[in-house]
């Protein structure tokens, strides 16, 4: 063959491909000069495009990673797409949510376990989300969530993402140390902050002392039946300390918690009670102390009998607890807030505010002066205080304001530093030295951040096998990075790219957090999660996960009415696009019960339930069955419809709820 001719065809076959493509897809013509000019257009810089082509998710393509964040005070739990940040859900747990019927006809039950006397709470204040754990690593089965207003714990399904479970501290009203789980999820944990007297019962403050606890309480939680068992659940109690963050223990350190304290001086005021200004009262001392608890000895001291009951509650007293060598205290820097333990348990990180280094404790040397009793004195509760240079193995100078550590899988840590506004990267000793090319125990970095960051999490970076990669920065301020929604500014979520190792480190994604203020978040790999796309069959009840017997099927559908009782049952199914029945007549001060159940087995087929003026709002996902019960306390015409656009005769799904005066 001609080898002129043989160009010529290659030529040819290669721009007939290019129009072939070309004519299904214009984008064949882009090329890197277009991408040029819409950056130079935007103002855009390289570091702005690589950081876009390592987080731009384009439609239809899914992230790696979720996080699950804390509400703050929205009361809820967020769910964020990594590295997208896209928001994929909010979960209701301690505050309604309409757009998930939460409050509006299901939920109470859940939110009514965390009630208490008095009015119901309808609002939470989360802090710390835990994911469930085996062998120290998340599982992707389950979510749980503290509320420090109220001192409640929230149990999450991630089958179906929805809360199931609310309980209530019988203890106190106040937490912050947790929630976090023991490595095989055998606990959940739930450290007190604020003491109170026990019980949150009056007692006033010239009584602290005496009257006023902490505590710490570990949730027994049974992974079959996927809630809290109350019955085989007990607390310890504390010194009124202001115990602060808390993390479980692993590998090396398994079997033990950490928990710190804020306020070692007891200081309750204050101006009024003549001691210096209050932030200065829980600041006066130059340490406060880490708290070092042996749960496995306290859960033994439990079963044994030895805990005594304080409002109800099996309360494992400071005597026994130090009688018994459950725990033990040492200094830490002052005004201390995150204590973490890296992936090995061999060493336990804090950080206080008021000290610009992280201060590293040894596992094998607390263990060491526990076992040698090496104790420089003992607390007015008679709780050995470890001797400081006993325990500690090294402190890190990391820069103004430390909060949080994370880590790495080769050995990097990663501190927030509130007043630096920065994180911080620095590498660890120990057998973690190997892993980074700097020296151990030195500062390597520090990546500014917007603003004033709180925590950061890191992919995995709390389990027993940090993934790295990404790190977040949940920023408190966000001052000039987005539009101003008015004077009330949202969070911001920096995203940081951790995936190289020494001095690049840059923010790749900003993401305003509009609703609540989050504090921790947990990062899990999406693969882990493996969460239903519609309910396991038709008639699914999800509070208890299981198929509901009285669930309304297709050809069953009737409303019954007891005269004598002035009861009526409902029993109504929800399919695109009609509800049946379509007319329920009732009268004034009927009692119903009304069931509906969304029969679609297509995936995304969500039908809402609403009724005017009655309260009710349900979203009923393919499969799901609800029961709502509600008295027909005003006489009139109501039309119910769904309030989820799920088909073109949508605003056809409609019916009326019929009420009728009784004189
Ligand atoms: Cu975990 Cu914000 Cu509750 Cu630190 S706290 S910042
Ligand atoms: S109607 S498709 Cu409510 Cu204006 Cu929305
Ligand atoms: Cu069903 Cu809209």
């Amino acid at each position: 063959m001609n080898p002129a001719f043989r160009v010529l065809s290659a030529r040819a076959l290669a721009l007939a491909l290019l129009l072939s493509v070309g004519a299904s897809s214009s984008l064949a013509f882009q090329s890197m000069d277009d991408v040029r000019a819409a950056a130079t257009a935007r103002g855009l810089t390289t570091a702005d495009l690589l950081a876009a082509a390592k987080t731009f998710t384009p439609s239809g393509m899914l992230d790696e990673y979720v996080m699950f964040s804390s509400g703050g005070h929205s009361g809820q739990v967020f769910a964020i797409g990594m590295p997208s940040m896209r928001l994929l859900k909010t979960i209701a747990v301690f505050t309604p949510e309409p757009w998930q019927g939460w409050g509006y006809g299901v939920g109470e039950e859940v939110m009514a376990g965390g009630d208490y006397g008095g009015e119901p709470v309808r609002w939470g204040d989360t802090h710390h989300p835990a994911l469930s754990e085996t062998a120290g690593d998340y599982d992707g089965q389950w979510l749980f969530i503290n509320d420090k207003i109220n001192a409640r714990v929230g149990v999450i399904d991630l089958r179906d993402f929805e809360a199931k479970q609310i309980v209530k501290n019988p203890l106190t009203v106040s937490d912050h140390g947790g929630t976090f789980v023991t490595p095989n999820t055998e606990y959940v944990i739930e450290g007190g902050q604020y003491a109170t007297p026990w019980g949150s019962a009056y007692a006033p403050l010239s009584e602290y002392k005496e009257s006023y606890h902490g505590s710490v309480t570990l949730w027994k939680f049974d992974r079959r039946a996927g809630r809290i068992d109350r019955s085989k659940s007990f607390a310890m109690e504390l010194p009124p300390y202001w115990q602060d963050l808390s993390d479980a223990g692993k590998g090396a350190s398994d079997g033990w918690f950490f928990l710190n304290s804020i306020n070692t001086e007891m200081a309750t005021g204050g101006i009024e009670s003549g001691n210096p200004p209050f932030e200065a009262g829980v600041s006066r001392n130059a340490t406060d102390y880490l708290h070092i608890i042996d749960w496995k000895g306290a859960e033994r001291v439990f079963q044994a009998g030895k805990a005594d009951m304080i409002e109800g509650f099996p309360v494992i007293s400071i005597k026994t607890a130090v009688a018994e060598g459950l725990i033990y205290l040492t200094p830490e820097p002052r005004s201390p807030h995150g204590v973490d333990v890296a992936p090995k348990g061999d060493f336990v990180v804090v950080s206080g505010k008021l000290d610009p280094h992280v201060t590293v404790y040894s596992t094998a040397k607390l263990k060491k002066a526990v076992a040698a009793k090496t104790f420089s004195g003992r607390d007015d509760w008679g709780i050995p205080i470890l001797d400081f240079d006993a325990v500690v193995e090294a402190q890190v100078e990391v820069g103004l304001g430390p909060l949080h550590t994370q880590f790495g899988p080769e050995g990097y840590a990663y501190t927030s530093l509130f007043l630096d506004s920065a994180v911080a990267r620095w590498t660890m000793g120990g057998s973690y030295g190997a892993g980074t090319p700097e020296p151990d125990w030195t500062l390597v970095h520090k990546t500014p951040v917007q603003y004033n960051v709180g925590h950061i999490g890191v992919a995995e970076g709390d389990t027993v096998s940090p993934d790295g990669k990404y790190l977040v920065a949940f920023n408190k301020w966000s001052v000039d990075r987005f539009l101003p929604p008015g004077p009330l500014l949202p969070q911001n979520f920096q995203l940081i790219d951790i995936a190289n190792q020494g001095t690049s480190m840059p923010v790749i994604y900003d993401m305003p957090i509009g609703m609540g203020e989050p504090h921790y978040a947990q990062i899990c790999k999406a693969d882990k999660l493996n969460p239903w796309k519609v309910y396991p069959e038709v008639g699914w009840d999800p509070l208890h996960q299981r198929a509901d017997l009285m669930a309304p099927k297709p050809g069953m559908e009737r409303v019954t009415r007891n005269d004598e009782e002035g009861s009526v049952e409902v029993f109504m199914t929800a399919v695109r696009s009609h509800f049946k029945p379509e007319h329920v007549a009732v009268k004034v001060g009927d009692t119903i019960t009304w069931r509906i159940t969304n029969i679609e087995r297509a995936v995304d087929a969500t039908h809402g339930f609403a009724i005017p003026q009655y309260n009710i709002n349900l979203s009923l996902e393919p499969g799901e069955t609800a029961t709502v019960e509600f008295t027909a306390h005003t006489a009139g015409t109501f039309p119910f419809y769904c309030s989820e656009f799920c088909s073109a005769l949508h605003l056809e799904m409609v019916g009326y709820l019929l009420v009728e005066p009784t004189e």
